[in-house]
């Protein structure tokens, strides 16, 4: 396989509804797209983060930089860039591991079509269809949150995750337990917005039966999250804390966390994925497939990993239409609270050439 073009485009989508979480709101979803070009096949890829390093130190004018600069480079100079060889020879730039992730991930399509393989097939999956849970923002009152949730399971969803900070945590959660029974499987996401001296304050949420907590406390305080799960009974879930399956063995081993989020953009891409997933199976850990408001080109590749057997909770892996008006590809669509995994060769599908052009905004020629 050798490679010809790779071409970068900014894209912006519209969201639905504003998404507020405790680092910010976001009302687009504003990326860019990679685009490779081989000798035998091409290769789409999203990069997962925002234009602010908010959610993450990575943000998107870096991320271009960094891919065209430091990565590209090295990729380029390798005799084949197989996915085999793509992540050592990045391995020497430190970090950026979601821009790292966008390249590889284009690079694997593109191999993955070359052979006729999807991406569910080589990463091992087992399932056709995976269960849709639906992260659900701040909103400004109670009332409101309720009406959404409504609406989600009204769709089929079959799994809630409340954003939560200080001053709306213990309240909604609460209301949401009373409206919709103790059997609604629940959990909630921090991002970071707490710390310790909060513990005998999230307590109160041991009440409630909640799946999971997501990473509540400063990202890669891996300590501060054992400290916090021997106080808490509801199981502490790392996100942001997460960059690579000895992350994870570190975190299982100190008992910081019972559960894993697993963002494959997080972790550098899908091989990268595929092991923290082993990892935590080999110690009973369960994992599901996070989310960064993927357009449909980030959320196929998603419901291939969603599809691996030790995903025994339901993922962040909604609809299309729960982002987006207008997907840049064919809608995922929900069927009796599930999403089809792709079954095509790579991540299974492409931009629709007409939604492309109008979601772009700019277009680099990264190499030729
Ligand atoms: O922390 O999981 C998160 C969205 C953007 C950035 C971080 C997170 C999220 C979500 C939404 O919770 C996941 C999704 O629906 O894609
Ligand atoms: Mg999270």
């Amino acid at each position: 396989m050798k490679l010809e073009r790779v071409e970068l485009l900014h894209v912006a989508l519209p969201l639905v509804t504003p998404f507020r979480t405790s680092f910010g709101t976001m009302t687009s979803k504003d990326t860019f797209l990679l685009h490779v070009v081989t000798d035998e096949a091409e290769g789409w890829s999203e990069f997962a983060a925002d234009p602010e390093p908010l959610y993450c130190s990575e943000f998107v004018a870096g991320a271009e930089i960094v891919i065209r600069d430091f990565l590209l480079p090295r990729v380029a100079a390798l005799p084949e860039p197989t996915t085999a060889a793509v992540a050592p020879a990045m391995a020497s730039v430190k970090g950026h591991e979601l821009a790292k992730a966008a390249l590889e991930t284009a690079l694997l399509d593109a191999e993955l079509r070359a052979y006729g393989m999807s991406l569910a097939t080589f990463l091992g999956s087992v399932h056709e269809r995976v269960p849709a849970g639906v992260s659900v923002g701040i909103k400004n009152s109670v009332p409101e949150l309720l009406d959404d949730v409504e609406r989600y399971l009204a769709e089929g969803y079959i799994r809630i995750k409340l954003k939560i900070e200080p001053g709306w945590d213990v309240e909604p959660v609460r209301a949401v337990r009373e409206r919709f029974g103790d059997q609604l499987p629940l959990q909630v996401d921090a991002n970071t917005a707490y710390t310790l001296a909060d513990a005998e304050h999230l307590r109160k949420l041991d009440d409630f039966g909640l799946l999971l907590i997501e990473e509540p406390l400063e990202e890669n305080n891996i300590h501060a999250h054992a400290q916090l799960q021997r106080r808490l009974a509801t199981p502490v879930c790392l996100d942001e804390s997460i960059h690579s399956a000895r992350d994870a063995a570190s975190a299982i081993a100190m008992d910081a966390c019972r559960v894993v989020n697993v963002k494959p953009a997080r972790v550098g891409g899908y091989p990268q994925a595929r092991r923290i997933h082993d990892v935590a199976a080999a110690h009973g850990v369960p994992v599901w497939c996070g989310g960064m408001l993927e357009t449909g080109i980030g959320r196929a590749p998603n419901l291939a990993l969603a599809a691996l057997p030790g995903f025994t909770l339901p993922g962040d892996t909604s609809a299309s239409s729960r982002y987006f008006a207008e997907d840049i590809t064919e809608p995922f669509v929900l069927q009796d609270g599930h999403l089809p995994v792709p079954t095509a060769p790579g991540i299974g599908i492409d931009p629709l050439p007409d939604a492309l052009a109008r979601f772009t905004t700019a277009t680099r020629e990264l190499y030729a």
